[in-house]
């Protein structure tokens, strides 16, 4: 059936899994884009393009849209060698560190490129094929960018949006890629192109004026055929609430203070959780930590820093190489620093469910959210969430998202590691007084801005710019 909201994704919000009996079955992954647009989702009846990981011989082995849970969900089939150009290649080895600062160094390849195109194609002509007359399409993220002209281009009747979650470059790394102006064509052929921060709408603009030669006035883009494109800030966050609530639980709080005797009581428990990112800066914080220790500041009896590494896109070599670095270096870090029951870094290099999360949050005392370059993180909304005694702090990179709105937190300069190592320091030894008045003011805005907050103001603004006068309305989601 024709949907009037279509959520167009990278991925599926669920995972197939193959269950003891050799039957396959989904498994709903967790995630705040899940939790953001179910609501939605469900008052309009909507449908959810993506791909359900994995790969087929040609791509499109028989899968069939179904629905999960009441979410209609509509898969999308690649084959191992799109996998391998168009996600391993494109998106994660070219796009993912252009927008990233250059943190890595990008490659450059045409095959990828083609195959960018050639999926994305795909992506468009799901969305068509499911989109009712004068339907609302919102496309997610960097790996589909060129989605929204593509669809327009099929489907001019429809009203679309597009949400990138990672930073926009400035001009001066954007230039870069080869093919920067097919990429500022396909963003331009939604209504509404939402960015995390200001900035990332800002440099966006500024490209498209440049490179495209479109007027532009503030965050408007005048196209030749009359259409006007808005640029906007939206910043994501996560399901406040459902944390809190999670974090109060007689199983969580009894989980997390097993966690805190499994690490023998120590007296404060710093902790980083990320997936496994050469982004998210986890080598050079946990050498601001080992050197804490080895300068007599901090003392394995006292302190112990849990790193959860959740692994991610492990077949790209820069991944491979980039978890071997920070084992090494965990290892050193023990054998130079630990005692006997005593390592200094508590290392996990694994995925847990999300009452895990909330239990590690509450078990912490100083959580370290150190990334070079980052959209929003999460990470650091979560642990605030899960805070709800105001107590707790929180150590977080200027260059995360998040920093715009958690301006409490111990803010700090990723590539200064002496400026590191005093924040950590001065978070580990904060009166609590302190730490009240800190993380009072940070789970207030967090309250305030949530993801039901976000997924709301987005829709809202898209139902304001689009130029269809065909497109119908969508409902705003019911919530508890
Ligand atoms: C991109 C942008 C932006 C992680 N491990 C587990 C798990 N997670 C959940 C976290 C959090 C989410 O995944 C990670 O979000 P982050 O924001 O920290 O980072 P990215 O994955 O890089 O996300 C980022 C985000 O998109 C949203 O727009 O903020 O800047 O890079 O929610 O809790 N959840 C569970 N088990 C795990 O092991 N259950």
């Amino acid at each position: 059936m024709p949907a009037d909201l279509v959520i167009v994704a990278n991925r599926l919000p669920v995972d197939r899994v193959t269950n003891p009996d050799g039957t396959t079955g989904w498994r709903r992954s967790p995630g705040g884009l899940v939790t953001a647009i179910e609501p939605v989702m469900r008052a309009n009846d909507g449908s959810w393009i993506g791909w359900p990981g994995g790969s087929a011989g040609d791509g499109d082995e028989a899968l069939e849209p179904f629905t999960d849970d009441g979410l209609h969900l509509v898969p999308i089939g690649l084959t191992a060698e799109e996998v391998e150009r168009f996600y391993e290649g494109f998106s994660n080895g070219t796009i993912w560190p252009i927008y990233h600062d250059l943190v890595a160094k990008p490659e450059f390849h045409r095959e990828w490129w083609d195959s960018f195109v050639k999926v994305n194609q795909k992506y468009a002509e799901k969305a068509a094929e499911v989109a009712a007359e004068g339907a609302t399409v919102w496309v997610h993220d960097y790996q589909l960018q060129l989605v929204p002209q593509m669809l327009r281009d099929l489907r001019p009747d429809l009203r679309i949006g597009f949400y990138l979650h990672i930073p926009f470059p400035p001009a001066e790394l954007f230039q870069q890629l080869p093919w920067r102006r097919q990429v500022l064509e396909g963003l331009l052929g939604a209504d509404l192109v939402g960015f995390q921060l200001p900035g990332g709408a800002q440099n966006f603009v500024r490209l498209v004026r440049q490179r495209v030669g479109h007027k532009t006035h503030r965050d408007l883009v005048y196209l030749p055929d009359g259409r006007t494109v808005r640029a906007k800030a939206f910043p994501i966050s996560i399901d406040a609430g459902g944390f809190e609530k999670l974090a109060l639980t007689d199983s969580v709080v009894e989980r997390a203070s097993t966690i805190r005797e499994a690490l023998g009581n120590p007296r404060k428990i710093f902790l980083g959780i990320d997936r496994l990112d050469y982004t998210k800066g986890i080598y050079a914080r946990l050498r601001a930590f080992a050197e804490l220790i080895e300068d007599g500041h901090l003392d394995v009896e006292d302190a112990v820093f849990v790193q959860v590494a959740v692994p991610s896109r492990e077949q790209v070599e820069q991944y491979r190489i980039l978890r071997d670095d920070i084992e090494r270096l965990v290892g050193r870090i023990n054998g130079d620093l630990g005692r006997i029951g005593r390592p200094a870094i508590s290392y996990l290099h694994n995925s847990y469910p999300r009452e895990e999360m909330a239990a590690l949050y509450t078990a912490a005392d100083v959580m370290v959210v150190t990334p070079y370059r980052d959209g929003m993180n999460l990470v650091a909304k979560e642990f605030v969430a899960c805070r709800p005694h105001d107590d707790g702090a929180l150590v977080l990179s200027e260059f995360a998202g998040a920093a715009d709105e958690l301006r409490q937190a111990w803010l700090v300069n990723p590539y200064d590691l002496n400026g590191m190592k005093s924040a950590l320091l001065e978070a580990y030894r904060a009166e609590p007084k302190e730490l009240t008045r800190r993380m009072k003011a940070m789970r207030k805005t967090i309250r305030l801005h949530d993801v039901a907050a976000w997924a709301d103001a987005f829709m809202a603004e898209l139902a304001t710019v689009s130029h269809s006068t065909h497109a119908k309305a969508v409902r705003p989601a019911k919530r508890s």
